[in-house]
């Protein structure tokens, strides 16, 4: 059996809870002081059986003054029942709960005109004309309009045909999202604990479920699950729901909260919105107002920023805004929303979230933002997902950054992004997703970076890998650079050596000078053996004078790279041979002296032939390769 959410709309005491109790036999009042004071607060819920399908109602309160609890029962209906009283007409709030049924994008619905045993058939004709008149151009122009009476029973029949049609005509929810159940109630149960219900928007809510509580992150479990008054062992999206949750106080829920399949989606304070200004507001919508933002079951303050140079929104007009919030909320991509004036509280507009997780944008980067913002307004899934990740530049976008933009399940998703990269509009670094563009420039980027890193430095072997990525890649996930270093790697642009980059077909070149000059040093220590000179020593003797020491050094680092030369110590430099010698003869003073292998340090500077101000750093250095080991005073010599 199929199920929609019918949500009731009109002014204050124009019948909206006696036609829900008439036709559910349930009084949706359920607060001792809406029964006392015969006005519904707060929202209400009773179910109707229709045979082959089940409608819950939610019931909202007309009065002015509670238009924001009206709103946490509103943005999940599937249809409207848009209540007219015949004695009345249309009222103000009747056409504020219209413009919001209007805004939040419900599709569907009837007109219902009630107390018809009130007026005579004259002005019952005037009241349709009139609200024939008020949906013009909307939804629900040529909707069903059906006069009803609660009182003596006249036009129910007719009423729930009509509402058996209407649930017909209503499509099913996509079953494409990811679980999300806005919070509009929270009591407890004797018993049992914290309960909560909303309708489910999409997704579905087993019993024994761990789920997540939003904007705080707590985990819960599901410990039953209710549907129109009934356990079930599963509720499915577009349902009204009930929850009994395990593991949280009831203190720590509130209605606004979302409650979430766990990981997927995130919270955020900064949305990028198209936003509508109803004719009927007061003033223009202008940047820097603080204002209401109703969206899901919340109501969260902020500020708004007009996306253009005019700074504002005039009434009856449309564009892109940034929303600044206050305090954090859960906002998906396509989220139908309300914006009411911060005081007096009164609906101004309306919109669509386009990127709920948008960053600050510069005053003459508007254009540019405005013009990417249309993007995500296009309808193709694709041409979104691809919107998204052109925008996120050169950092890319990892699967679960568009899971929490979008809603959408990890599988639809990836689905999407399959299809886009055989397009070729979007491509896969790793996991990262990229515009080929970008990804382009940055392997370009890199290439230039190691090229002009030869140009300055003709004698360094290359880049170190790690400065590349915190120069180029330092707000990137680390995957970007790795999956751009392995593009260059594999077409063989580039060489990582020892985590040095550098281009492949980059070999140090030396002038006739400089390869003399490696040659003098090197045969200075091959000379020198065990008793080398200081580095500043060697140079000199070498011919460098004091302004080219640093050239000099670089060039001793080539000896140093290609392993002709050995750092022991500090600023002391050997020369291979010296050091193959004096391996060998230590492996024969040892073999000579077993088992104990001992060497001390009169005896070292013999073996070796040298004084002790060579021989204490020899020994130091023959520790630290594990040649030798201090055993007291002398050194164990090590196999
Ligand atoms: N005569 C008559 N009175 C009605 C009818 N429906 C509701 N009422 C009365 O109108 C008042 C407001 O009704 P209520 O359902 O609370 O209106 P709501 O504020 O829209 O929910 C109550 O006193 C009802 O008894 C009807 O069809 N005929
Ligand atoms: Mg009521």
């Amino acid at each position: 059996m199929s199920s929609i959410v019918i949500g009731t709309a009109g002014h204050i005491d124009h019948g909206k809870s006696s036609l829900v109790q008439a036709l559910t036999g349930k009084n949706p009042d359920r607060l001792p002081e809406e029964k006392r004071r015969g006005i519904t607060i707060d929202l209400g819920f009773a179910d109707l059986d229709l045979g082959d399908v089940r409608v819950g109602f939610v019931d909202v309160p007309g009065h002015e003054r509670f238009v924001k609890n009206m709103l946490a029962g509103a943005h999940g209906i599937d249809a409207v029942a848009l209540v007219i009283a015949a004695d009345e007409g249309v009222m103000p709030q009747t056409r504020e709960h219209f413009d919001i049924c209007r805004l939040l994008g419900v599709g569907h619905g009837l007109i219902v005109i009630t107390k018809t045993d009130l007026v005579e058939e004259d002005l019952l004709s005037l009241v349709r004309a009139e609200a024939e008149e008020l949906v013009a151009g909307s939804f629900l122009e040529g909707a069903p309009i059906i006069p009803v009476s609660a009182r003596t029973g006249a036009g129910l029949e007719e009423l729930r045909e009509t509402l058996r049609q209407v649930a017909a005509q209503t499509p099913a929810r996509l079953a494409d999202f990811v679980t999300r159940l806005p919070i509009d109630r929270v009591f407890t149960m004797k018993g049992f604990g914290a309960v909560v219900t909303g309708t489910l928007v999409s997704g579905q809510i087993s019993e024994g479920d761990e789920l997540e509580l939003l904007p705080t992150g707590a985990r819960v479990r599901a410990r039953g699950v209710q549907v129109h008054g009934e356990a079930v062992r599963s509720a499915a999206a577009g349902q009204r729901t009930a929850v009994n949750l395990a593991g949280v106080e009831l203190s720590a829920i509130e209605r606004g909260m979302v409650l979430a399949d766990v990981g997927r989606l995130t919270t955020t304070q900064i949305l990028d919105v198209h936003l509508e200004v109803l004719d009927s507001a007061p003033r223009a919508l202008r940047t820097r107002a603080r204002l209401r933002l109703h969206i899901g079951a919340a109501e969260v303050l902020g500020r708004v920023r007009v996306l253009s140079t005019q700074s504002e929104i005039a009434p009856g007009k449309s564009g892109f805004a940034q929303l600044r919030l206050e305090t954090p909320i859960v906002a998906l991509h396509d989220e139908r929303f309300i914006i009411r004036s911060y005081s007096p509280p009164i609906t101004i507009a309306g919109g669509v979230v386009l990127d709920p997780i948008a960053t600050k944008h510069r005053g003459r980067e508007l254009e540019k933002a405005a013009e990417r913002l249309h993007e995500l307004m296009q309808p193709e899934r694709i041409k979104k997902i691809t919107a998204f990740v052109l925008a996120a530049g050169d950092q890319g976008l990892k699967l679960e950054q568009l899971i929490a933009r979008t809603g959408l399940k990890d599988a639809v998703l990836a689905g999407a992004l399959n299809e886009a990269r055989h397009e070729g509009s979007i491509a896969d670094a790793d996991g990262v997703f990229i515009s080929p563009d970008n990804l382009e420039r940055l392997a370009d980027g890199v290439v230039e970076a190691v090229k002009s890193h030869h140009q300055h430095d003709p004698l360094s072997r290359g880049l170190p890998r790690e400065l590349l990525r915190e120069r180029l890649f330092s707000h990137a996930p680390p995957e970007l650079f790795r999956a751009v270093m392995n593009r260059l790697e594999s077409k063989n642009k580039l060489v990582t050596e020892k985590d040095l980059v550098r281009l492949c077909e980059y070999t140090v070149e030396l002038s006739t000078a400089d390869s003399n000059l490696r040659d003098k040093i090197a045969a200075i220590y091959e000379a020198a053996q065990l008793e080398p000179p200081t580095l500043e020593q060697a140079l000199e003797k070498a011919g460098v004078g004091s302004a080219q020491r640093a050239h000099g050094r670089k060039i001793l680092q080539m000896l140093l790279d290609e392993g002709k030369l050995i750092r022991a110590q500090g600023d002391m430099f050997l020369h291979i041979t010296a050091m193959s010698r004096l391996r060998g003869l230590l492996q024969d003073f040892a073999s000579q002296h077993e088992p104990e292998r001992l060497i001390d340090v009169p005896q070292f500077k013999e073996l070796a032939g040298v004084s002790r101000k060579y021989a204490i750093p020899l020994l130091e250095y023959l520790d630290s390769e594990r040649i030798t080991r201090r055993a007291g005073d002398k050194r164990l010599i090590l196999k």
